[in-house]
């Protein structure tokens, strides 16, 4: 590599089951583990799952109330994520922690932070795209209440000067829609974290599925390539109290190729020391936005929701 190259030595904290019995202190506990694994590997910055310190709670069905009171946090970072700031800051490293936030005026959001190697918030996110339903969905072997339990984001699609890195985020079904990169890219994104809970099984129709891990996966190849931007995604995944979520985190280079991916469905640190000069290569000649994008011709895209007729 050449003597300017800039490198970000990148971890992904892949998570295995969160059970219903698992306390946030145990959770965190495996976090902090897996930071000094990543640190130990030479990683600066360590990307955690969506929801990382519960169960996927949206699979059951119960009032805003009560998943308020066991799965949200009303402070960030709190007595018992604490440990994980300290330990963050002791070994300089920094990290994307996925959780469900409460805010003080009692707003519910599927929230992910941004914290530097001092241990400081430098960013937040809120998820804009929620899958799933809000109704009681009673002959499903599982619920996705995504749309019941967390408002839509009113954050936007930000990138964050992190430890002079551009920094953009993101939150598991964000990961398959290509407006998410693109805003982020047009904000010169070099890299875009984020976490994901997939569950194996598609409650909607008989879905095959392999297709869950082939779906993913191509979302982060072709948005990483296409906006020259390297892309960590970490899963929580394995079985939580009999429900199984896909594993498959990687880290993709600007090329579209993935240069780490999990191996296993249990806590997995996947570690690469990512030249971030590479993505200069394919956003300076062929995704260079400024000579060759046309937006006058893409008005559709933020004019229509759903699609309608053809362009008279
Ligand atoms: N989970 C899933 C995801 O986007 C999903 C939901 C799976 C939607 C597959 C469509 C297809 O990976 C979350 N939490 O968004």
């Amino acid at each position: 590599m050449s003597s300017n190259t800039r490198t970000l030595g990148l971890a992904v904290a892949q998570m295995g089951p969160v059970h219903l019995a698992d306390s946030r202190e145990a959770v965190v506990h495996r976090l902090m583990e897996m930071m000094r694994e990543a640190k130990s590997r030479g990683s600066e910055f360590v990307v955690y799952p969506e929801l990382a310190l519960t169960t996927f709670f949206p699979r059951y069905w119960m009032s805003e109330k009560e998943a308020q009171e066991r799965f949200f946090e009303v402070s960030m970072p709190g007595p018992a994520t604490q440990p994980l700031f300290d330990l963050a800051r002791e070994l300089q490293v920094g990290f994307y922690l996925g959780y469900a936030e409460l805010t003080p005026e009692g707003k519910p959001y599927n929230t992910a932070i941004i914290v530097d190697r001092t241990g400081r918030i430098t960013g937040k996110y809120r998820k804009i795209h929620l899958p799933g339903h809000s109704d009681h969905k009673t002959e499903a072997p599982f619920q996705h209440l995504e749309k019941k339990f967390f408002d839509v984001g009113d954050l936007g699609f930000r990138v964050f000067d992190t430890d002079n890195i551009h920094m953009g985020m993101c939150l598991c079904n964000d990961r398959r829609w290509p407006e998410t990169y693109r805003v982020m890219a047009l904000q010169s994104a070099e890299v875009v974290v984020l976490g994901y809970n997939t569950p194996s099984q598609n409650i909607h129709w008989n879905e095959p599925v392999h297709l869950r891990t082939t779906t993913h996966l191509i979302s982060l190849q072709a948005s990483a390539y296409q906006n020259g931007i390297w892309v960590a995604a970490a899963g929580k995944c394995g079985s939580e109290d009999g429900f199984h979520m896909i594993g498959s985190s990687v880290i993709v280079a600007p090329t579209g190729e993935i240069v780490a991916r999990a191996l296993t469905e249990e806590d997995e640190v996947i570690c690469v020391k990512a030249d971030l000069s590479l993505g200069e290569f394919f956003r300076e000649h062929v995704f260079n936005f400024a000579k060759h994008r046309r937006p006058e011709h893409y008005k559709l895209i933020t004019e229509r929701t759903g699609a309608g007729e053809a362009l008279a």
